[in-house]
């Protein structure tokens, strides 16, 4: 029976109420820890728009529900608040980067606010506070002192728009700026560099332990890019020795021509002996000003030229191969030279064919013959190569790789993180260049080191940081103390020489603070350590991390983090996240993404107003998978609002004792909400509780059953079941109450297996009650194959539904 509510009346009245009982802030208990994650936004200027919750619903549905069955939980939330967003914001409006923020933080809570989330806010932080980046200057002084930071005057990534270097991970695959969309150049600038690629072995290995979604797994591993192979050395005419990497030394044989980068240092080696150099040279500073993303490009014809006067020995045959520079090969990856097998790699063929180079088969594939056509880039038997004819490609890699003294080796793709920005709104380094010509780090006693204020905080242009011209703060005197770290003073102790210095006016990116946040929360107001260790061995690691972005940076960031971490013995556990949920998106009703441009935003504090927070969580979760990208529907938003309101009207149904079809539900319902939740399937939990609802009201149902159903959507509406759970008699709240345990004799699920046909086709299964409704069906169908091959981009015209038998959906 539907009994209408006016959320109002009593949404804001539960929140203040638990906030005062402070009924979520995590304890020192001696229950089962979970440690509950979302990834923490920046707070932009725009506010939150009905798609961001969706994950924040998710982890506090998980959290009410671990909570309710018996563990410590910790559930906090904070602000990423430093870097590119935060600052254009400022800069367009005209305020203070840290005006703005504070304002946006304020705003960004009280919308969290409306949604009755369950966090620990006396545990909040803030990437921008100085007592949390201190820890984040702590954490660079001691990279440094690893020998993991390091100052590189190679060429970066530049983004004109943004007037600041950029790391590889902050451009789109075209090589545009992830932020502005600027083309990014290179320049040579001196910069901060990280050495994540120490750690790509250990980040590919352990990738392996975790519970992460595969596409995210495997976005990590192309990113880091480890590949074996090894070195082998070809000797020139003229005596020097170019050495390539090569994950094919099986191929030796069919090597017929070598190919060296073109903007390398090897070719400027050997100028004095390439006879047609001018023409080399003009090739060269053609092929630097062309980006390396369409080097990389396959389908473009690949072009090069032949170094006259140059050969080399191929040294498995003695054989003499010409040497050519040509663009598709780079000088920064691998040793910057290749030998070349057109028969076996598809850029040596398309490059052979146009310059008439021969091509010499020497794998022969199992199943065909190779054909002129194109390359065979696959394994087989060894043909033409000599005393390696009819070994295995395995096999011969490493006996050729013997034979000519090759060196086995790994090469990868993920280059080291270029660490700095010329940017105003970041942290600042912890680092002091000294008139005696070295580069110290400030005392860690000194930290925090401040960001200054600043007149002018918008990019100087001319590649420094604002930061630069504010002499007071940028100069300073003091010592050099036994830890070898510089003591900003102007007092010296006995022994001690008077050093003047100059701060490091680089700020670090927005990724400094992202990259160890999670840790702060377990103990947030420590000024002594970044985490006390036992807090920290008890909470760590993250159990549950949910987002729905930043496959590759900031999961490759903060890995990296913590690993070093786990090193120098801060952390007790070697991974940050065990679990990863990456969720779906929700796009606008006209099925684009929700954007201000688009006028197509829809707002949290709008729907709240219209139906309620509980309204807007049940439906967000019953949308469809949580992982899927999805459109928004206001008439899913009507039909979760109606179920809510039989909800609120079952205790009309209340009967002295329950039947048994209703007894034996209670107990399917409870172990499939649980196990749903458990699973972050809340789109079919929400879908049991439906039908549940739909036998309850036709059976009637005792108190305590009713009760129990009430904690079941407790995590999903915890305003509504609240106040029915105070309405029937309870003084605690329903959130501290027992999740119901279910009895599996009578939790046997009777099922039955309904075809779904599309426009009269049979085109798949799916199992459910007889009994579902055909809102409870759709919502089934949704996470189903079929759903994903017919139905995603169709429109539904009619659905024809026989409980029990069959689903047709009429579609176009
Ligand atoms: C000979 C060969 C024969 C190769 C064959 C492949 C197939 P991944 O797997 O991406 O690491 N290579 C090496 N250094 C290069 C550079 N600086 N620029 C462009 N290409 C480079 O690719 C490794 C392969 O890419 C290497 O193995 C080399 O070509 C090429 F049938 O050597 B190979």
């Amino acid at each position: 029976m539907h009994k209408k509510f006016e959320a109002g009346e009593f949404e804001t009245k539960w929140q203040q109420h638990w906030a005062k009982k402070g009924i979520y802030a995590t304890k020192n208990s001696d229950k089962r820890k979970v440690y509950v994650l979302d990834m923490f936004p920046y707070p932009s200027g725009e506010g939150l728009h009905v798609g961001h919750p969706k994950g924040y619903i998710a982890t506090d549905i998980y959290s009410r529900f671990k909570r309710m069955s018996g563990f410590e939980v910790l559930h906090p939330m904070g602000w990423d608040a430093f870097g590119l967003p935060a600052e254009n914001f400022a800069i367009k409006n005209k305020v203070h980067p840290r005006v703005a923020v504070e304002k946006n933080v304020k705003r960004f809570k009280e919308q969290l606010s409306l949604m009755g989330f369950d966090y620990d806010w006396d545990r909040e932080i803030n990437t921008t506070d100085p007592g949390f980046y201190k820890w984040t200057q702590w954490i660079f002084i001691q990279l440094y002192k690893k020998g993991l930071a390091y100052e590189s005057f190679e060429p970066i990534n530049w983004c004109p728009g943004c007037q600041t270097g950029l790391a590889n991970e902050d451009l789109e695959s075209d090589g545009t700026c992830e932020r502005c969309g600027s083309k990014v150049e290179k320049r040579p600038m001196r910069q901060w560099v990280l050495k994540i690629r120490d750690y790509a072995d250990r980040m590919l290995e352990d990738l392996d332990e975790l519970n992460w979604p595969e596409h995210i797994k495997e976005a990590q591993r192309n990113w880091i890019g480890r590949s074996e192979g090894a070195e082998i050395d070809f000797k020139l005419n003229t005596g020097e020795t170019v050495t390539v990497f090569t994950t094919r030394p099986d191929t030796l044989f069919g090597a017929t021509y070598l190919v060296v980068a073109p903007e390398g240092d090897l070719i400027l080696s050997l100028s004095d002996k390439i006879n047609n150099w001018a023409e080399v040279e003009a090739y060269r500073e053609a092929v630097i000003a062309k980006k390396e993303i369409e080097r990389l490009d396959d389908t473009k014809e690949k072009t090069g030229v032949c170094l006259q006067g140059i050969t080399a020995t191929n040294p498995v045959n003695g054989e003499s191969i010409p040497v050519y520079t040509a663009d598709y090969v780079l000088a920064s990856y691998g040793t910057g030279a290749i030998m070349a097998v057109p028969a076996h790699d598809e850029r040596d063929f398309a490059f052979a064919s146009k310059y008439g180079i021969q091509k010499r088969t020497v794998i022969q594939s199992p199943t065909e013959v190779s054909v002129d056509s194109e390359a065979y880039t696959g394994t087989g038997t060894l043909v033409n190569s000599g005393e390696f004819n009819n070994l295995s490609a395995e096999e011969a890699k490493r006996k050729i790789c013997d034979k000519v003294g090759g060196r086995p080796t790994k090469t990868y793709k993920i280059k080291d993180w270029v660490f700095s920005r010329q940017r105003y709104w970041g942290e600042p380094f912890p680092i002091v260049q000294a008139e005696d010509g070295k580069t110290y780090t400030v005392s860690p006693k000194q930290l925090p080191v401040t960001l200054p204020e600043v007149e002018h905080y918008e990019p100087a242009g001319d590649g420094q940081s604002p930061l630069a011209n504010i002499t007071d703060w940028v100069n300073v005197v003091g010592y050099v103390d036994e830890e070898g770290d510089f003591v900003v003073s102007d007092t010296v102790p006995a022994g001690k020489v008077l050093l003047k210095g100059k701060r490091e006016t680089n700020t670090m990116p927005q990724w400094a603070g992202s990259s160890w946040y999670y840790l702060r929360y377990l103990d947030p107001q420590n000024d002594k350590a970044l985490a006390d260790p036992q807090i920290e061995s008890k909470w760590s690691p993250v159990d549950v991390y949910v987002g729905g972005d930043h496959a590759v940076r900031h999961l490759i960031y903060a890995r990296f983090w913590h690993k070093f971490l786990y090193d120098i013995g801060v952390v007790s556990q070697k991974e940050p996240f065990t679990r990863l949920e990456f969720l779906g998106f929700i796009l606008a009703e006209d099925g684009r993404k929700m954007s201000k441009r688009w006028g197509n935003v829809i707002n949290p504090d709008d729907i709240v107003k219209l139906v309620g927070a509980d309204t807007l969580r049940v439906y967000e979760m019953f949308m469809g998978p949580f992982e899927n990208t999805i459109a928004w529907s206001k008439d899913g938003l009507v039909g979760a609002r109606r179920f809510l309101e039989r909800v609120n009207g079952l205790s009309k149904h209340l009967i002295d004792m329950d039947g048994n079809e209703i007894s034996s539900l209670l107990h399917k319902t409870i172990k499939k909400v649980g196990e749903d939740i458990e699973n972050f399937k809340f789109n079919t939990a929400v879908s049991a509780m439906m039908i549940f609802i739909n036998t309850a009201e036709r059976t009637g149902l005792s108190r305590s059953t009713y009760e129990a159903f009430l904690k079941l959507l407790a995590p999903f509406a915890p305003h509504l079941t609240e106040e029915l759970w105070s309405e029937s008699g309870h003084e605690d709240s329903i959130h501290l109450a027992s999740f119901p345990e279910h009895k599996p004799e009578l939790a046997v699920t009777d099922t039955v297996i309904i075809g779904v046909q599309i426009n009269g086709r049979l085109r798949g299964t799916i199992s459910a009650s007889p009994k579902a409704s055909e809102e409870e069906i759709m919502s089934e169908v949704k996470s189903t194959e079929v759903y994903e091959k017919y139905l995603k981009l169709a429109s539904i015209k009619k659905i024809i539904y026989v409980p029990g038998r069959i689903l047709n959906l009429l579609v176009e």
